[in-house]
């Protein structure tokens, strides 16, 4: 039965060595997965998906959800079928659904009147903001002196670029903020010098957006790019590993060798053709492309190959940033020499945005800017996403939990071969499937049992859980997956 999630929330203690995680069940969140139409979309969302596709390309729409009964890690959907969700929206509701804490946001008086009267950030903006600034993002900045909030991933990404750019620019000048007559009327024309011959070096297999600029550093699927122009931008290659990774440790030592010598040839070719590189865009782990890992070495070798060419050096954290692979920031685990440049941030982080050093902050007003720069109900909600994960000690559970996955995928791969390289941090992992019809097929017939999960690249399951996944989630996912790999046999 269906039960309001506000008042009562249930405490448990996950026993941890000498740390405690505490981490809370809903009220009414369903203790399994349960299926009841016998094909997926059910009846009532096969109508809607004909209605919605009389006004709107809907052929993506997997089902109908019912937002008022899914709760916790579960979704429930209109024909009545609820799914463990580990894929949360692709990656980004950061306490899975109606979390009280979230709720309550929007009950105080305050909070709905910034919700409702949504300010053009850069020129309006409320009392608050500064002060909600320094509390909510900065306390989680990457080392990095400044934010600007946007609205979702590509258009964080869009800016941030242009950021860099402007940076280079800057030191090609001397520092001079000052632009010439010639700059100034060559840019409305889209003419260097003012529209500079400049690139961005991106990876092969990453996705960092839709929107114009970002899809030419976007190359993870054909069908996202076809028939639209891109910038002819450098594009390296990302090293490609071998699993598991502590029986490959010189092959994988030489394929990060191989990209990064690879990486100098660009930024010199680049060069030589007089559209030199002003910035380096790279996912931590790539996602959409295939849950690709590379070594902190690669990243710490890369960072000061940026340096050494002067171009900017950004981390896209949009999809593995907000705490899922057990810290704040995936880089964080790369151990770098120092901060990237520029990191963007969105999905669990529920705001778009990127922090930025002082080197890369604007030098006028509107050089960046847009009417909503963003939602101040959004850093609300992402106040108290944080509130939560600080109380409950979220990320030490997100290792625990992220763990325990981790070691069913690694049993699952002894017993089923046509899986492998089972592989991520905290609950940001991947498995793969030999072929991309049978990945497929298993990820449908997952959801056929109440599970939600996604594909990325040819051949990876992706589990992207809310950071509220607990262990007895573990236990039912692996469950279901092993009946599913066990069918297949
Ligand atoms: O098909 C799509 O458009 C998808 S599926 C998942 C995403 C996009 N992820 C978005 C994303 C991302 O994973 C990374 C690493 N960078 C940028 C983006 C773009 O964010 P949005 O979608 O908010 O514009």
């Amino acid at each position: 039965m269906w039960m309001k999630p506000v008042s009562t929330i249930v405490q448990h203690a996950l026993k941890t060595g000498s740390v405690r995680a505490t981490s809370t069940i809903l009220a009414g969140e369903p203790t399994e997965p349960k299926v009841v139409t016998s094909e997926i979309p059910g009846p009532k969302s096969k109508q809607l998906i004909g209605d919605l596709d009389s006004v709107t390309q809907s052929s993506s729409v997997q089902f109908f959800a019912d937002y008022e009964k899914s709760i916790g890690n579960y979704i429930t959907d209109v024909d009545g079928n609820s799914y463990l969700d580990v894929f949360m929206q692709i990656s980004s509701m950061p306490l899975g659904y109606n979390h009280p804490d979230m709720l309550e946001v929007f009950r105080n008086e305050e909070n709905l009147k910034a919700l409702v009267n949504r300010p053009a950030l850069g020129s309006f903006p409320n009392e608050f903001w500064p002060q909600k600034l320094k509390d909510v993002l900065m306390s989680i900045s990457p080392g990095l002196d400044n934010v600007m909030t946007m609205m979702c991933g590509s258009c964080s990404n869009e800016n941030a670029y242009k950021c860099l750019f402007m940076t280079y620019r800057k030191h090609q000048r001397g520092e001079k903020i000052e632009f010439s007559d010639e700059e100034l009327s060559s840019c409305m024309i889209n003419k260097p010098p003012g529209a500079p011959n400049l690139s961005l070096l991106s990876f092969k297999g990453a996705f960092h957006g839709r929107t114009m600029g970002t899809l030419s550093t976007t190359h993870s699927k054909a069908i996202h790019k076809i028939d639209i122009p891109a910038f002819d931008w450098p594009i390296a290659p990302f090293p490609k590993y071998k699993y598991p990774l502590e029986e490959h440790i010189r092959e994988n030592k030489q394929e990060d060798e191989k990209c990064l010598v690879r990486i100098e040839e660009l930024f010199e070719e680049f060069n030589k053709k007089g559209s030199p590189v002003a910035g380096v865009i790279i996912e931590p782990i790539q996602s959409e492309g295939g849950d690709n890992e590379a070594s902190p070495e690669f990243f710490q070798q890369l960072q000061r190959t940026s340096k050494k060419y002067g171009a900017g050096f950004l981390i896209d954290e949009v999809q593995t940033g907000g705490g899922a692979t057990g810290k704040m920031w995936c880089h964080e685990h790369f151990n770098l020499d120092s901060p990237p440049d520029v990191m963007t941030f969105s999905k669990k982080m529920l705001t778009g945005g990127f922090y930025h050093n002082l080197d890369h902050k604007p030098s006028q007003s509107y050089r960046i800017y847009n009417t909503w720069m963003g939602d101040p109900s959004k850093l609300l909600l992402l106040e108290a996403f944080l509130k939560v994960v600080k109380k409950q000690n979220l990320l030490h559970q997100v290792n625990i939990v992220g763990d325990k996955l981790k070691s069913g995928l690694h049993e699952c791969e002894k017993e089923f071969p046509i899986i492998n390289s089972v592989r991520g941090r905290g609950t940001f992992l991947a498995v793969n499937v030999e072929t991309t019809a049978l990945r497929d097929k298993i990820v449908g017939n997952l959801k056929k049992k109440g599970v939600l999960t996604g594909g990325s690249g040819d051949q990876a399951i992706r589990f992207r859980p809310s950071l509220t996944l607990q262990e007895h989630h573990v236990d039912i996912l692996l469950d279901r997956f092993r009946k599913v790999l066990k069918e297949l046999k």
